[in-house]
């Protein structure tokens, strides 16, 4: 008997159709159906919100499809999966990428056209899936991108929040105000809910001999997410969790009147997958935060590891030959305990067994340097939320710290030796090292005075290094270090850029390196050639067709070297300017209906997009800007027409508690209010500033970008990937020496880089010596300071601390080196002015950046993680 599909009456096993009448039917028979919209209000009586909802169940058809076919056959070939653990997927639109790397963007344009709709506009009716705060969680979606189109088994993990980043409005007195992200309003149409895939979370409770009984517990429900790949029938899979209660509802408490109580457990519960946290490098602490991680790592891993004993039941051994967990940064790093507490606990494994496949199956990426981001726990937090985990933790800190003490005592020696220690100091080692857990149940830590007095050396570097590790700021309290916890149980460690890998090795992480130099290794980050040119720059993704000769670039980003003979090439030059002047046109009507601010389109684009922070120097860019109009202000009009137009453009978020980055987001917007309304300036010199910056504005900016601002303090900015999506669109770059900056000042050539300032190893000097008695102040400098304190832009009062924390040595310590690079930044902007006249130059270097932008693809980076970390190989769906 033949199963009718439910949509076009085909057979079930048929593909959906591409044929665009068809497809056309298939859009109308879902929007009656699924959205409940007759076909009668077709074309004039449906909202664009409506039919982007038909438009993107239909779609969803071709995505379940092939996703399908792929999971089976993967699960019929049992591969190794790599998964990817993220608490952070910042995905942006959906409609758009699916039908584009579908290849159905046209079949799907006529079927709606003929419907009376167009695809462009309906993209604009979906909502951002933001469920990440900035460049971590849009690597992750990249990734997944790549894995996909690679034809690599492996899914994506992490957290179906309720409410994604928070939106960002500008008030008209220039502040931040934060919104709800409330993303899901409209239904999710991309996601698979699967209510038949739950997991019990445990948390809190207590643990007897080993056994750990939960004092709560909440459900994980699963959400599948279709990722498909471009030019091959493979579509991935990103799963998220949502948390539900265990048990739906009180009644007896409810009809007994008490109505909080009965639903106390459901939002107890669902608090755990609401909010993304919208901290980006920022202290927190919060337990919830904790509970997110642990909530999201827990499910993940009994997930893969069910899957795993379906197969192959308790063959153990050959789990690191069937799953690879990548963990995305510190926050899912408590599956290093977690991976141990399912082996021992629930499969019976010993320890030993247990620690060596654990290390054989994690691997570990970290993303920043940034102290604030390097997360700790207190021991107290954590050990009253996940009792069992603590103890796990315990001991492996315990096994850390005994292969550290041959070292340390090694190192006390040599120290000993050359400089011998008065007699009492030298002091015996301990046999055993306290276990955290015994100090904090209340135990006295021994000889607590004896060690006051004496300062152990060897104590002193062991709990350094230790995973479990005192506070120095507060005497008595323990803390877990979950990069270090990470470092020890993962058999790789990575940083995303050259730069980065190398100072991880240096700094942070320097005694594990020393320790296990083998598990170091550098993953330059990429990004998705689809999303970041092919589909948000269509002028002039087909140009590279045209001039290639080949459609396949987007697979195979290395043909774009076939651009660099074109690089001198005047015709082709007009042609590339053509695209950018385009591009810059729909940017500033988009600008126009978003913000009021009217645009001009000849001057030279600027843009700074990224997180607001101090170490990112938006502040730097204001300051330039600042004094760039004061240059205008004071010339004479025969000198302002010397003046190279330019068009400055920022976006960005503050975390919701960062002091200073809320400063800085309000001095950018009083900027450009004077500045836009001055009639002196005119159209020489236009600040915006683009409320709410997410995946969408970054897809229009970046296409029509022409300068870009990567000016972090170096070695401050792991990698950046902002500057690889100007890049691969022909945007120059005025930069410093950090991040991924220097692989693409080799990729194509540092003369044709505006670099300035400081490089990394000069900055560790300045702050430690030169700081101090540093003058040197340039006096453009100090004249843009002057306007940030004397009300020029108003606000007077409330900008005098974020002027003192670059200029007075007294109330602010300048540790991002704003003050001593400014000088070389104006040099460099002069540079920029300078070769912007020469237009033919200008576009010859913009030619030789798109060239150079192969080596930043994320299909480079994956198949570097697939080689060389996870030992995952491509299984190719066949094409039914
Ligand atoms: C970012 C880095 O700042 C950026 O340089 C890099 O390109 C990106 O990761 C991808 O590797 N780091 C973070 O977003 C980050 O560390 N976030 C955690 C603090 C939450």
């Amino acid at each position: 008997r033949e199963v009718i599909s439910p949509s076009n009456g085909a057979s079930a096993s048929a593909k959906p159709s591409t044929d665009p009448s068809a497809v056309q039917a298939d859009v109308l028979q879902n929007l009656e159906y699924v959205v409940g919209a007759p076909s009668s209000k077709i074309p004039n009586g449906l909202d664009a919100s409506s039919v982007y909802r038909g438009v993107a169940a239909s779609v969803r058809e071709h995505l379940i499809d092939a996703f399908n076919r792929t999971q089976d056959y993967w699960s019929e070939k049992d591969p190794k999966f790599v998964y990817y653990l993220s608490a952070e997927f910042l995905m942006g639109r959906s409609l758009m990428n699916a039908v584009q790397n579908l290849e159905l963007t046209d079949t799907y344009s006529q079927a709606v056209k003929q419907l009376g709709y167009d695809l462009e506009t309906l993209r604009d009716a979906e909502q951002n899936a933001a469920l990440g705060n900035g460049g971590l969680g849009r690597l992750a979606a990249c990734f997944i991108d790549s894995m996909a189109t690679l034809n690599l088994p492996g899914w994506g993990y992490g957290i179906r929040y309720k409410y994604g980043m928070f939106k960002q409005a500008i008030d008209e007195k220039g502040y931040q105000q934060e919104l709800p992200d409330i993303w899901l309003s409209n239904g999710n149409p991309w996601e698979i809910p699967r209510p038949d895939i739950t997991f019990k979370i445990g948390f809190y409770g207590s643990v007897d001999n080993f056994k750990w009984s939960p004092g709560e517990t909440v459900l994980a429900k699963a959400y599948d997410n279709p990722i498909p790949g471009f030019k091959t029938p493979t579509v991935g899979n990103l799963r998220l969790w949502e948390a539900l209660p265990v048990a739906e509802f009180d009644l007896s408490a409810f009809n007994e009147g008490k109505y909080d109580k009965a639903v106390e457990e459901r939002r107890k519960a669902e608090d755990i997958s609401a909010v993304l946290y919208p901290n980006d490098a920022t202290e927190y602490g919060k337990e919830l935060r904790l509970k997110q991680q642990f909530f999201f790592v827990s499910a993940s891993l009994q997930d893969a590891v069910a899957r795993f004993k379906a197969k192959h039941g308790d063959n153990w051994q050959l789990l690191p030959e069937k799953a690879v967990f990548q963990m995305n940064d510190t926050h899912p790093t408590i599956a290093v305990a977690e991976l141990m507490r399912l082996l021992i606990d629930e499969q019976s494994l010993d320890w030993d067994t247990a620690w060596g496949i654990t290390q054989k199956t994690l691997a570990f990426t970290n993303h920043t340097v940034m102290p604030e981001a390097l997360e700790k726990w207190p021991v107290k937090v954590l050990g009253k939320l996940l009792p069992r985990h603590m103890e796990i933790i315990d001991k492996i800190d315990q096994i850390w710290k005994d292969s550290l003490k041959e070292k340390v005592l090694a190192q006390v020696e040599e120290m000993h030796k050359k400089n011998p220690p008065k007699p009492k100091a030298a002091k015996p080692l301990k046999k055993e090292v306290p276990l955290a857990a015994k100090a904090e149940a209340g135990e006295p830590a021994e000889d607590e005075d004896e060690e006051e007095e004496e300062e152990d050396p060897v104590e002193a570097a062991l709990n350094k290094y230790g995973i479990i590790t005192e506070n120095p700021w507060e005497k008595g309290v323990k803390l877990v270090n979950m990069a270090y916890l990470a470092v020890v149980g993962s058999k790789a460690v990575n940083g995303v850029a050259a730069i980065h890998s190398d100072i991880i090795k240096r700094t942070i992480f320097k005694d594990f390196y020393e320790l296990a130099p083998h598990k170091f290794q550098n993953k330059t980050n990429g990004v998705t050639p689809r999303r970041w040119l092919a589909w948000c720059n269509p002028g002039l993704a087909a140009l590279i067709t045209e001039t290639l000769g080949t459609d396949t670039w987007p697979n195979d980003l290395n043909l774009l070297t076939g651009l660099r003979k074109h690089a001198d090439d005047k015709e082709f030059q007009k042609k590339w300017r053509a695209i950018k002047h385009e591009n810059k046109a729909k940017l500033a009507a988009k600008i126009k209906a978003r913000t009021g601010v009217d645009l001009p389109t000849d001057p030279l684009y600027d843009i700074q997009i990224k997180r607001i922070h101090e170490y990112k120097r938006q502040y730097m860019n204001i300051l330039s800007i600042i004094y760039r109009y004061h240059q205008l202000k004071t010339a004479s009009p025969e000198e302002r027409k010397k003046f190279v137009p330019r068009v400055t453009i920022f976006g960005g978020k503050a975390a919701s508690a960062y002091y200073m980055a809320k400063k800085i987001v309000r001095l950018i917007n009083r900027v450009g209010m004077v500045v836009n309304n001055d009639p002196d300036v005119k159209d020489l010199l236009k600040v915006v500033f683009v409320p709410d910056y997410n995946v969408d504005w970054a897809e229009a900016l970046i296409p029509a970008a022409e300068l870009c601002q990567q000016i972090s303090t170096a070695g401050t900015e792991a990698s950046g990937t902002s500057n690889m999506k100007f890049q691969m669109n022909g945007c120059l770059i005025i930069g410093t020496m950090d991040g991924a900056n220097i692989e693409i000042a080799e990729e194509v050539g540092k003369e044709n880089l505006f670099i300035f300032g400081m490089d990394e190893s000069e900055v560790p000097a300045w702050r430690e010596s030169k700081r101090a008695e540093w003058k040197d102040y340039d006096p453009r400098f100090v004249k843009a300071i002057e306007m940030v304190r004397d009300g020029t832009f108003g606000d007077k009062e409330y900008f005098q601390d974020l002027a003192d924390s670059v200029y007075d040595m007294k109330k602010g310590n300048d540790w991002f080196l704003v003050a001593p690079d400014f000088a070389d930044y104006l040099r460099a902007q002069e540079e920029v002015d300078k070769v912007y006249l020469d237009q033919d130059e200008w576009t010859r270097r913009s030619i030789l950046y798109t060239a150079g932008s192969g080596f930043f693809s994320s299909d480079r980076t994956i198949k570097q993680y697939a080689d060389e970390i996870w030992d995952v190989v491509p299984v190719p769906v066949p094409s039914s």
